[in-house]
């Protein structure tokens, strides 16, 4: 195993607490810190005791309330609404959308440590945030950046995997394939096999996060080079943050603005609770303890369906559709017509509605704030806007959504395609590649709590029908 356990920079660390587990007990305001850069794990290992003390106190007293009951509509509707899980990165606010450890999007903007001359949150600061409930010190996400530097390599088997698949796999399979392949890796299920005592699970589990986290952009890059480019790759640079890395992986670093993009972009979409099926696949599969290789994968093939992260993609392809047809200056008139020609055949509008938002997304909104500034006259951001002000009306008239709004996928590829990335078929891996943050921060936590193996209850109609039915 990695030297990396005890990274360390000799810098004094300046405490800044977002939110803290049980502000009665919490470390940190009073606590005398030592000189050195304290490590994520370091402060893990202080904060996983305390927190299960929490958890367990707070079990005692209230572990028999009701936090609602379930309806037979809910049990057929995709269990919305149910309340059933525990999540602890963040919560999704219906009207407010989501907050990061209590932290709004801009919250995060404001408090969380940008790269040098940068403006947005480094999704390494998002990160610490995840996992610990607190705003790191700008040392320690330097310190988070060199280590995932150091673990970013990636077996040659695994290269030679992505290679061997053919162009036309959606990069969403090449990319699942290649980090079921890097399971090959795992600690957790090595330490397993010898017999590892629950109280350690979380230890391999969070080795796993980190250099499974480390590992994503050679992977995602190898894809995006071997499909769109000639396959080559560049080097890394040991002293650059995650984002910068991952865009010149892919090729873009030379842009400023392309990589301000990206560690937006890699902060936003990594977290929305628990219940999305990539983040409820990546803890489902993770209860049966699965290593975090194998729960991601499973989290992955979720995101790529088109009603959750593969939208992405589908909104940029159905907007440029309809600039074919329409042109991009295309009147009300035209676009609303536009619009029921895609309801009126069975479709859905992509980028727009959500299972649990009732609002404009908060992180639609950040792109759009990100397009204001950097891409104010681009045509395909002006129909986009325009869109903006129209779809909400057509949907609400259709009677149908519940919410009208646009979410998070309905920007992101108006901005890559500004930049020249314009491969839709890709835009997914990047939405997983930082979903990684949110659901694996996540499982090192169901591990530290000892989580058990989910299992709701089932019926069938015939079962639910003698419950309730008259005869
Ligand atoms: N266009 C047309 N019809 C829509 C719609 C849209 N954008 N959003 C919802 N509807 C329809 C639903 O298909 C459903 O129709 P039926 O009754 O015929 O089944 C009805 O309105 C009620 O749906 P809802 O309760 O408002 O929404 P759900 O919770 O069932 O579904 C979805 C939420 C996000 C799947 C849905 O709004 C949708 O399909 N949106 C378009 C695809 C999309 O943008 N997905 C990405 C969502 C965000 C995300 O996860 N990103 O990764």
């Amino acid at each position: 195993m990695s030297a990396l356990r005890t990274f360390t920079s000799a810098t004094k660390a300046v405490r800044h607490t977002a939110f803290r587990f049980a502000p009665a007990t919490a470390v940190g305001a009073s606590r005398a810190y030592s000189s050195k850069t304290q490590t994520l794990k370091e402060r893990l290992a202080e904060l996983i005791p305390q927190k299960k003390e929490e958890v367990k106190a707070f079990k005692a007293e209230y572990g028999s309330k009701v936090l609602g009951e379930v309806t037979v509509d809910q049990a057929y509707g995709g269990m919305r609404g149910i309340k059933g899980l525990i999540w602890e990165g963040s919560v999704l606010d219906a009207e407010e959308g989501i907050r990061f450890r209590g932290l709004t999007i801009p919250d995060c903007q404001k408090v969380l440590p940008a790269a040098e001359g940068g403006q947005e949150p480094l999704p390494e600061s998002l990160f610490w945030l995840l996992v610990t409930g607190e705003v790191p010190t700008q040392e320690q996400v330097k310190s988070l950046s060199a280590e995932w530097a150091a673990r970013s390599d990636i077996p040659e088997f695994v290269e030679e995997i992505i290679d061997r698949c053919p162009k036309t796999l959606h990069p969403m399979s090449q990319f699942s394939l290649a980090v079921n392949a890097l399971q090959h890796e795992s600690l957790f299920a090595k330490e397993y096999a010898k017999g590892l005592n629950k109280a350690n699970y979380w230890d391999p589990t969070f080795e796993d996060t980190m250099d499974l986290i480390a590992k994503l952009p050679k992977v995602a890059a190898r894809i995006y080079r071997n499909v769109y480019k000639d396959g080559k790759l560049p080097e890394i640079e040991s002293d650059k943050d995650y984002s910068y890395n991952f865009s010149k992986l892919l090729g873009y670093e030379s842009n400023s603005d392309f990589v301000e993009l990206m560690r937006l972009y890699l902060t936003i979409h990594s977290d929305h609770e628990g219940g999305n099926v990539s983040a409820h696949t990546t803890h489902l599969v993770g209860s049966a303890l699965s290593d975090p290789y194998l729960s991601f994968a499973a989290g992955l093939n979720g995101l790529a369906g088109p009603l959750h992260g593969l939208a992405n993609q589908e909104v940029l392809r159905w907007t440029l559709k309809l600039k074919d047809n329409i042109g991009v200056d295309a009147s009300e008139e035209e676009i609303k017509k536009y619009l029921w020609d895609t309801l009126n055949g069975g479709q859905v509008v992509p980028g727009y509605g959500h299972a649990v938002l009732r609002k404009t997304d908060p992180r639609y909104t950040a792109q759009r704030e990100f397009a204001l500034k950097h891409l104010p006259d681009d045509p395909l951001f002006g129909l986009v806007s325009k869109l903006y002000h129209i779809i909400p009306g057509v949907l609400t008239e259709h009677g149908k959504t519940k919410n009208p709004w646009p979410n998070v996928d309905a920007h992101s590829g108006v901005l890559l395609q500004y930049y020249g990335f314009t491969e839709q078929d890709y835009y997914t891996v990047l939405f997983g590649v930082s979903r990684a943050l949110g659901v694996t921060s996540q499982l090192i936590w169901d591990r530290a709590l000892g989580m058990p193996l989910e299992r709701p209850k089932s019926y069938s109609t015939a079962h639910l029908k003698k419950m309730f039915a008259k005869n």
